[in-house]
């Protein structure tokens, strides 16, 4: 690290710069070469980003000498996603001189807040496996646990999403435009990655002739604990042309040409696929998996190789390789193909260590998101590959007709190859047969993972299932994204909080003290009223702060029913229109959320909600009492905004679907009362907040299974319910799109020509019903927010540091290290056990 520019060079200068106005002028020079007077905005927080990216810099150093001192087993988190959102606001908070810093600008006449907002994040991801990733990072630093994670710095991340006549627009996000002050690109840590080519094999075992070569180099992002000297690594990885164009062809004027392979390479790193894509680009796609995995295990194997005098025997006690979903599954057969055709281990042995060394997390039940290649593709993209993929087959399936010889078609079922219609390589069996612990990320996930979707593996493999829950962090998701409530628990509860979540148990007291309501709701409304103005600012739309905030916002897909939602504010607003003197509780239902760019009736949902809204919103008869708004470009940053100042949180996917949720989980900790169903971590938000203070409707993962076996008939649903009929016409006629009276005909075919798939009109009744609930709650003032505060009390178990703690014992088996030593396991504040030989 010494030789990158502007780190001190020594880790003897750990602090850094002290906050004081003249750190950041001198910073303002020479970061940007500015003298303070005709410095704008963004040229501030280059310096102060640059004043506090050294104090982290020396801590950062430390870190890394500390784990290898300590010679301790270290995690690799493998992950093709990443959304770490803002880091300069929560590094500030982490290393405890925000306020410090607040006013080294105030006496410079600048406002800390307004410069944060000139960050721009880095968006490397789709949803909530992205934003996983970050929350388990910041744990993992927070608690001094060895680790390391692994991406790809994509150019352009997620996409931008602008609104255009109700239409939801991609545009490329250029995340890094301006220079990302976090990222250390570091040429000397270089990988060189094969493609394509042939295999040969002259009695010394098999050679990978190679056709295509790309450069892995790292770019590293700390990740800085919070009131700890820990700093980790985040390790993207970005390609490089093993040669920058092809002169000879330029020389003879062939300009274009003479870049291809340049663009070839540079492409692996271009973008961030969105999810549930299509076809196209899906060649490119397995490239950027196998460019990150093979870069990633190649450095591992390097740093194991140093401190362990070049013996691989004790590579599972070094280090455990935690694979983030199925997208980094060929690391398998990499690691093989490393040890066995590199380091000429015997199969057995880079088996055992294989096992050894990798788990899995599952993360969704999706059958269309559980990748699969063509074999042709596969092996013509990573011949080697594939013939270690077959090898592994051919033992496991011999190794599985002797455990079960009297189930024929077991072999079949559980085989890395689908053979039916094209064969194609499954991806998460290629995991599961590797891994030691497979997990799913809720109870219910977990089940369903070892009854359903792996249930044949679960039979072979009993020991290997077990689920770790969800969790988020509390330092972006209370202490930073509200700074309101945290100071309000600061003052009653103290600042334990902060690492040990579990203590705001010590608030639930005070749901009966009507002071301390009073206050909570202060903070609430003063987090609405920011929103409003959020809303106000994007959209053009007016909302009243003093109305019930109903919040879905989440990535937009048919089985996470925004359309269920869209159903409920039509039936609301036809009931409001044929009697507009009732006394309605006023609502504000506001959405937020993406759609895969090749996801028509996605994006169709979104043009609803705004064709909807502007009806709803510009009826007199309403008169303001209902209200719906889309804000746009949904990410880390409009949720820091949206979490806080929600009252009602919408989980209402169809129950076996949503594998876990996290955003209930920031919604509830901050004091928003749940309506869902029972999917997903809903189950266990309910159990830990208790029946009377979440709403919990519609039938259940097993009813829902027996429905779709055939037992549901949409069509007389659709007959049997006027108020749902009445809804679905006015979606179907046109009534919301007069111009085009047709648009909206695919999404109500869907539902009662098709099937109804998600089952929205199976839950149509019981959603409507708990939502009656949920005014006469509200109109309940005391009520409402005893409930609120809770939901805030009992949300100490979703925290991620929980998260972090069970992946650290249960799956990795690593433990902290401080000052050079492992520390003490801090069994102390673990939560019950909940690995289990099987579920
Ligand atoms: C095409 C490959 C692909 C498929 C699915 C890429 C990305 C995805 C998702 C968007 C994966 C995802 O984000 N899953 C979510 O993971 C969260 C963290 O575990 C869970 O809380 C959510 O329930 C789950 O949908």
């Amino acid at each position: 690290m010494s030789d990158q520019p502007n780190m001190p060079d020594s880790a003897g200068d750990a602090r850094g710069h002290e906050p004081a106005p003249h750190t950041l002028i001198d910073k303002l020079a020479q970061e940007t070469a500015t003298p303070p007077e005709s410095a704008t905005g963004g040229a501030w927080t280059r310096a102060l980003s640059s004043a506090v990216r050294d104090g982290l810099a020396g801590r950062w150093i430390d870190t890394e000498r500390r784990h290898a001192q300590a010679g301790v087993k270290r995690a690799c988190y493998l992950s093709l996603e990443f959304l770490p959102g803002r880091i300069l606001a929560n590094a500030m908070l982490a290393a405890g001189d925000y306020d410090a810093w607040a006013r080294a600008c105030e006496d410079l006449g600048l406002d800390i807040d307004t410069l944060a907002e000139h960050e721009h994040a880095p968006a490397l991801g789709n949803g909530g496996l992205g934003r996983l990733a970050a929350c388990l990072m910041d744990s993992l630093a927070t608690h001094d646990l060895p680790a390391i994670a692994y991406g790809i710095r994509y150019r352009y991340g997620m996409f931008a999403q602008r609104i255009r006549d109700g239409w939801q627009i991609e545009t490329p996000e250029d995340w890094a435009e301006n220079g990302c002050p976090w990222e250390f690109f570091r040429p000397e840590i270089a990988y060189s990655i094969s493609f394509g080519g042939r295999i040969e094999d002259h009695g010394h075992g098999p050679r990978w002739i190679a056709a295509e070569r790309v450069t892995a180099i790292a770019c590293d992002h700390p990740v800085p604990g919070h009131a700890t000297d820990t700093v980790l690594t985040l390790r993207l990885w970005s390609p490089r042309p093993a040669e920058p164009f092809d002169l000879a062809a330029f020389n003879r004027g062939e300009h274009r040409r003479a870049l291809e392979s340049a663009d070839r390479a540079e492409d692996i790193g271009r973008i961030l696929y969105p999810d549930d894509s299509n076809d196209a680009g899906r060649e490119l796609r397995l490239r950027q998996e196998y460019f990150f995995v093979s870069a990633s295990l190649q450095d591992i194997l390097r740093r194991h190789l140093e401190t362990a005098d070049g013996d691989l025997t004790g590579l599972a006690d070094a280090v455990a390789i935690h694979l983030n979903d199925t997208h980094p599954a060929i690391a398998v057969a990499e690691l093989m193909r490393l040890l066995v055709d590199e380091h000429e281990l015997d199969w057995d042995r880079a088996w055992a260590l294989s096992t050894g060394v990798f788990s899995y997390t599952n993360h969704t039940l999706m059958p269309e998101a559980l990748e699969s290649w063509p074999v042709a593709l596969l092996g013509a993209l990573l011949p080697r590959h594939l013939e270690i993929i077959l090898e592994i087959n051919a033992r496991f399936l011999d190794w599985v007709r002797a455990q079960q010889p009297d189930d024929a078609d077991l072999a079949r079922r559980v085989s890395l190859i689908d053979e039916a219609g094209g064969r194609r390589v499954r991806m998460a069996h290629l995991a599961v047969v590797a891994s030691h612990r497979v997990n799913g990320v809720s109870a219910l996930h977990g089940r369903l993972l070892a009854e359903h979707v792996f249930a044949d593996f679960a039979r072979l493999f009993p020991e290997r299932f077990t689920y770790v829950t969800n969790g988020v962090t509390p330092r972006r998701w209370l202490a930073q994204a509200n700074p309101g409530l945290a100071e309000l628990l600061d003052a009653r509860i103290g600042r334990a909080w902060r690492d040990d979540l579990g203590r705001l148990a010590d608030l639930a007291p005070l749901a009966d003290d009507a002071g301390f309501r009073r206050e909570f709701a202060a903070v609430k409304r003063a987090n609405k009223a920011r929103l409003a103005a959020h809303i106000a600012d994007r959209t053009g739309i007016t909302v009243d702060p003093d109305s019930l905030f109903d919040v879905q916002i989440k990535r937009i897909h048919e089985y996470k029913r925004q359309l269920l939602n869209v159903l409920g504010v039509i039936t609301r607003y036809a009931h409001m229109v044929a009697d507009p003197e009732a006394d309605w509780v006023p609502r504000t239902v506001i959405f937020a959320g993406k759609a895969a760019s090749s996801y028509d009736a996605a994006k169709r949902i979104i043009k609803l909600i705004h064709d909807v809204a502007a009806i709803v919103n510009g009826d007199p008869r309403v008169a303001g009492r209902l209200k719906v708004v889309f804000i746009p470009d949904y990410g880390v940053r409009e949720a820091e905004l949206i979490v806080p100042a929600a009252d009602l949180s919408e989980q209402i996917s169809t129950a076996g679907t949503e594998a876990s949720g996290t955003g209930n989980m920031k919604l509830a900790m901050n004091g928003a009362l749940t309506l869902g169903t029972e999917d997903g971590a809903n189950i266990e938000i309910r159990e830990r907040v208790g029946q009377d203070h979440i709403f919990i409707f519609g039938h259940d993962a097993g009813r829902i299974a027996a429905l779709r076996a055939g037992e549901d008939d949409p069509r007389a649903r659709v007959d049997a319910d006027p108020e749902l009929a009445d809804a679905l016409h006015r979606i179907a006629s046109g009534f919301f799109s007069p111009d085009e009276p047709e648009r909206f005909a695919p999404l109500v075919e869907a539902l009662v020509a098709h099937g109804d798939h998600y089952k929205l009109l199976a839950d149509y009744r019981a959603y409507l019903d708990a939502q009656d609930s949920i005014d006469a709650h509200y109109r309940d003032r005391p009520a409402w927010l005893a409930s609120a505060v809770i939901n805030v009390a009992g949300m100490g178990d979703f925290s991620s540091d929980r998260m972090a703690a069970q992946y650290a014992d249960e799956i990795w088996r690593i433990a902290p290290v401080r000052d050079g030593q492992p520390a003490e396991k801090r069994t102390e504040k673990r939560t019950e056990k909940r690995t289990r030989a099987a579920l």
